[in-house]
């Protein structure tokens, strides 16, 4: 790991230990503009803090839970005795007591939130180190979640059909959203009588981040009506002009049922295991049946009391990526809209991912709240619903950013989606927690291979894979272009988009057999034949990259191809009479003979004839395109000798832009994959690696940082993931 990584992650637990309460009973979502607990907050913190401090995590959600509502409801806030008086509105202005349900003793807020907890709760006892210690904590909570669960199916599910409406703006978590603006202008605010009330907010940070006063009427008119009812959730629904069904709302329960489904199975429960199943179902497929807008290619939050599509473009729209709520043909539209200049394109350059509200639309605001700027907890969901559907390149710029942006700005609430400025409220806990978690997921990964299991094999001598009847009938001069074709078959049907293989389904395939036959023919051929320089190019890449694929599977690896000491040394194909190891192949051939990082001598000694075969003006963008069968390398993808300085260049670039290089300028720090450590030769030091990636880099405050500052930056390299690329 870097230690650049390692000074982040400290900070971020720093960010949390200080916005946590004396004594360290629950973590404020910051220490002054926010001084009390607050649901989905406590959820994603809980996340966080899994990763180092499992007791801690349940610390949190216990805390919550404790003001959890006798008919399910888990309030929004549940608040802080010792920091009354900094929030509005408080508990003398909700007023629960008038609410049977209210518990007696803790003092909440009456309306509720997107309920992440059962995601949470699973993902404690995922990331503790100790997972007997979770056990009574999973036994308290799982009763507890399911009366949260069915409070949304009981009581607010107005049309038995699976969806949850929420009631409230602030139920949903995006307070001023510009979804809401419609029914709020439907109320007439000038003449209706509000209790005099006073902001906080706008105390703490500036207005021009923070929602309109007219919001804040609104807020309140709806509070005004709960408490006129005594919060009964049916006598609200029957009045409320307020109902909606939120895409994100709804994502987030379907999650969570399936988390839900998990802990019951974990706990023995088979009807409640059914039950979270069956709500599962319902909430996603009515998620894909009433919520998708075929011609607006987005989920939209459906207004009840209007009865209509609120077709506004927020990022709550993308969200059954996360919950599971999309359909396959619905998933392509979907991932076309959010990769568009309108939500921040894959290396589209001078952008954020993913912006709360369309960049292009009227109404945009680069500072406001829930109108514009970048949130780390929807970048989260969206990261984790990439990944679900496939999308890891996306997956991928998302990590980044969740990253990023926190170390160029620090952890604030939200960001400026051009240039990365912090906004709202400073050392926002849920920003420092899903960093944590991202930082923790893809970059502290080593343990897990286990040291015994990575030193499980050993080739000791050369393992020659292409050992196949060799057909007599085929002319050796043709074996390359079948070798092409082979290769061809194989990505079509098993080398994802994303970059993964399905290694499974391609082992027993017949495209497979028929790539074995092929390659066993290589024996017979003249690689003196290739010609120039792109045709060796193209058929070495291609080559070195299926002998990688080949290994994998011949050598049953599971988890990583460290499990095989000498994997890249040993494996080998013979070709024209002689044999050929990845390491032949990238240090001999491709890089022009030299030698393996690490190594003392050049690839092939002065005497070795397998120097006829290498290319003549070695290419350091060959890094970009030999996969190495890990997470962090280059995405496998098939190189034809006329498009190959094009392939390389996209390869280059697609790494360059990826969260294997992270240019933080105001820091004057550059993290690199340790590919530009190791390799720091062909690139010509750091410095040459620096003007390279100035070369490719898309976004012009990081390139212009490159070109005025490569000499004063600081280099730090990556950890490297060395998982399967599955
Ligand atoms: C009202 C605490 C909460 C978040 C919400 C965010 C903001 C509160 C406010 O802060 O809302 O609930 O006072 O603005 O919109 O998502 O949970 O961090």
């Amino acid at each position: 790991m870097s230690d650049a990584i390692k000074t982040y992650i400290k900070k971020a637990r720093t960010v949390l230990e200080k916005n946590q309460v004396p004594g360290g009973a629950f973590t404020l979502p910051s220490g002054n503009l926010y001084p009390h607990q607050w649901n989905w907050d406590a959820g994603f913190i809980a996340i966080g803090i899994s990763h180092y401090d499992t007791d801690q995590a349940i610390r949190e959600l216990r805390r919550l839970f404790s003001g959890q509502w006798r008919n399910g409801m888990l309030p929004h806030i549940v608040f802080n005795p010792d920091g009354l008086g900094g929030y509005f509105p408080e508990p003398d202005f909700w007023q629960t007591e008038l609410s049977p349900d209210a518990p007696g003793d803790v003092l909440t807020s009456g309306i509720t939130m997107p309920p992440i907890h059962a995601y949470a709760a699973l993902q404690i006892y995922e990331n503790a180190g100790r997972k007997d210690r979770v056990g009574p904590f999973l036994e308290w909570i799982y009763p507890r979640l399911q009366d949260l669960h069915r409070f949304f199916y009981r009581e607010r599910n107005p049309e038995s059909n699976g969806l949850a409406c929420i009631i409230h703006p602030w139920e949903s978590g995006m307070d001023n959203s510009p979804s809401w603006d419609e029914t709020m202008n439907h109320i007439d605010l000038d003449t209706v009588q509000l209790p005099a009330y006073q902001r906080k907010d706008t105390g703490h940070v500036d207005s021009s981040m923070r929602p309109t006063d007219r919001y804040y009427d609104f807020f309140v008119y709806l509070m005004e009506l709960f408490k006129r009812h005594n919060y009964d959730q049916n006598a609200i629904l029957k009045e409320c002009p307020f109902q909606v069904y939120d895409p994100l709302f709804n994502s987030i329960l379907c999650a969570s049922n399936e988390s839900l489904a998990s802990l019951a199975a974990m706990l023995g429960d088979r009807d409640g295991e059914q039950e979270a199943r069956e709500w599962h179902e319902q909430t996603s497929k009515a998620i894909s049946g009433h919520l998708f807008h075929e011609e607006h290619h987005l989920f939209d939050a459906y207004d009840l009391v209007g009865r209509r599509h609120l077709e506004i473009d927020t990022v709550s729209g993308f969200m059954p990526l996360f919950g599971g709520g999309a359909k396959k043909e619905q998933v392509d539209v979907l991932y076309s809209h959010l990769n568009s200049k309108s939500f921040c394109a894959l290396h589209q350059g001078n952008c954020f991912t993913v912006p709360s509200f369309d960049t292009q639309k009227e109404g945009f605001k680069r500072e406001n709240y829930w109108r514009g700027p970048v949130w780390i907890n929807m970048n989260w969901m969206l990261y984790k619903g990439l990944r679900r559907y496939g999308f890891r390149q996306k997956a991928d710029s998302l990590a980044k950013n969740i990253l990023e942006l926190p170390m160029r700005s620090g952890f604030h609430e939200y960001f400026d989606s051009f240039d990365g400025r912090g906004y709202g409220s400073r050392d926002f806990s849920w920003t420092a927690a899903l960093f944590l978690d991202v930082a923790h997921s893809n970059y502290l990964k080593t343990g897990r291979t286990g040291l015994l299991k990575r030193l499980g094999r050993v080739l000791w001598t050369r393992v020659p894979l292409n050992t196949g009847r060799v057909d007599g009938g085929k002319h050796p001069e043709n074996v390359s272009q079948q070798m092409l074709s082979a290769i061809g078959e194989l990505r079509d049907r098993y080398y994802r988009n994303d970059g993964t293989v399905d290694y499974e389904a391609l082992k027993n395939s017949d495209e497979y057999a028929r790539y074995r036959a092929v390659a066993a023919t290589l024996r017979q051929v003249d690689p003196g034949s290739l010609g120039e320089d792109r045709q060796r190019l193209a058929f070495w890449v291609n080559l070195y990259n299926t002998i990688i694929v080949d290994g994998i599977i011949a050598l049953g690896i599971r988890n990583s191809v460290k499990e095989v000491i000498g994997f890249f040394r040993k494996l080998s194909y013979r070709i024209g009479g002689h044999s050929f190891t990845p390491d032949d192949i990238e240090h001999g051939i491709l890089r022009g003979n030299r030698r393996r990082p690490g190594g003392l001598l050049r690839q092939f000694g002065p005497l070795n004839s397998r120097k006829q075969y290498m290319v003549e003006r070695p290419d350091p963008r060959i890094h970009f395109a030999l996969v190495c069968g890990s997470r962090s390398c280059a995405p496998i993808k098939f190189y034809s000798p006329g498009r190959i300085d094009e392939q390389l260049d996209t390869a280059a670039s697609n790494f360059i832009n990826s969260s294997e290089v992270i240019v933080i300028p105001g820091e004057k720090r550059v993290l690199l994959s340790s590919i530009f450590n190791w390799y720091g030769e062909d690139f010509g030091g750091s410095r040459g690696a620096l003007e390279f990636i100035e070369r490719y880099i898309v976004d012009d405050d990081k390139r212009e940082f490159l070109r005025q500052h490569k000499d004063e930056a600081q280099v730090d390299y990556l950890y490297y993931d060395w998982n399967l690329n599955r």
